[in-house]
């Protein structure tokens, strides 16, 4: 028993020999893995709980929510306020910043979250997850809002300190980063708490499996094209080997599985809606994925750069996200910036 290493076990051990996780963001990190396991029981009782289906409600993207979007917004946003650790809050979900109202003690950190991604998933009990980002909240005068405001969770993802999500799939797994590589962590329904499994994860620099929504083909860039159309070839073709593809429509399921063995993942900017730079969301689920993805040895970019460099102009910002193993990474990068210098970018 004593060689089971339980979550808080494992942020105190961090806090101590590495002096990495300030107490406030310890705390903090352990309240989001409690919310974890909230939305974890929601989504298990399924139809019996009266969870599963339409809200019939828009988000500020226009994207119908289903009840598990809402409930597990509700859940984070609950868990989270009274701690005295956070100043606000963002979420996919909720078209501005939620504050920490005044009757609560108020904390230094940013929380932002996906609440339940992989929506389309839901009912068909598929897996689905929770995705996390914390950053500092930069100093300022208080004022209004506490001195709060949405400019102050516009920071590059470089500037996180924490990311994680959670899958909520055969087994609940959660997985972490403070910067000191990725750990993950499942939860022991019986005694309530997430056990370390793995420390340290590495990301295969090399693969033969790539994810994308390939019904999209038709809408993609150039560059892509020549990824997949090369990834298609097989062994016949220039990449000399065969390639397989999966796609679970729930990017926290995708990433999961490419930090378990390799793999690329793909959500490219596409023709069906050109001004937008892509699906994903830059601050709840692109920073997040890319810190943890680079924290296991491989590498996102939206194409042309780093993901964790990209400035944020918008809190809801959309981007191209291409992560996963280094080498896949690189290569279709290297497509993308090549193309760029001989003609103007269509993004
Ligand atoms: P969501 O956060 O509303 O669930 O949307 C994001 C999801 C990702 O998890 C997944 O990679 C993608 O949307 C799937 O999109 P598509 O249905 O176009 O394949
Ligand atoms: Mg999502």
């Amino acid at each position: 028993m004593s060689s089971r290493i339980s979550l808080t076990r494992y942020l105190v051990e961090q806090q101590r020999v590495d002096g990495l996780i300030p107490s406030q963001l310890r705390l903090l990190l352990e309240v989001v893995a409690r919310a974890c396991k909230g939305i974890s029981q929601s989504v298990n009782k399924g139809a019996i709980g009266g969870v599963l289906g339409s809200a019939d409600t828009e988000n500020v993207q226009g994207e119908m929510q289903k009840k598990l979007d809402i409930i597990a917004n509700e859940v984070l946003i609950e868990a989270n306020e009274w701690g005295g650790h956070l100043a606000a809050m963002a979420s996919e979900e909720m078209d501005g910043i939620y504050v920490v109202p005044n009757r609560y003690p108020q904390g230094e950190y940013l929380l932002l979250f996906d609440p339940l991604d992989g929506s389309s998933n839901i009912d068909v009990n598929v897996s689905i997850g929770t995705i996390f980002s914390v950053l500092k909240k930069p100093e300022g005068p208080a004022g209004q809002n506490n001195g709060v405001s949405e400019q102050d969770f516009l920071q590059p993802g470089n500037k996180q300190v924490a990311a994680g999500y959670c899958v909520y799939g055969p087994q609940t797994t959660l997985v972490l980063t403070v910067g000191d590589g990725v750990a993950e962590f499942t939860l022991d329904r019986e005694q309530g708490s997430f056990i370390l499994v793995e420390d340290n994860i590495r990301i295969p620099e090399d693969t033969r499996e790539f994810a994308i929504n390939m019904s999209n083909m038709r809408h993609w860039d150039a560059p892509v094209r020549r990824y997949i159309d090369e990834c298609l070839a097989g062994k016949e073709g220039v990449r000399g080997k065969d390639f397989n593809m999966r796609w679970i429509a729930s990017m926290v399921a995708d990433v999961h599985r490419i930090l378990t063995r390799g793999g690329i993942f793909m959500y490219p900017w596409d023709k069906r809606e050109p001004e937008k730079p892509g699906k994903l969301r830059l601050m709840y689920e692109a920073n997040p994925m890319a810190w943890i993805v680079e924290q296991a040895g491989g590498a996102a970019t939206n194409g042309k750069q780093r993901i964790l460099d990209i400035q944020p102009t918008q809190l809801h910002e959309r981007v191209s996200v291409i992560l996963g193993s280094k080498n896949e990474v690189e290569r279709v990068t290297t497509y993308h910036t090549s193309q760029s210098l001989r003609q103007p970018q269509t993004e």
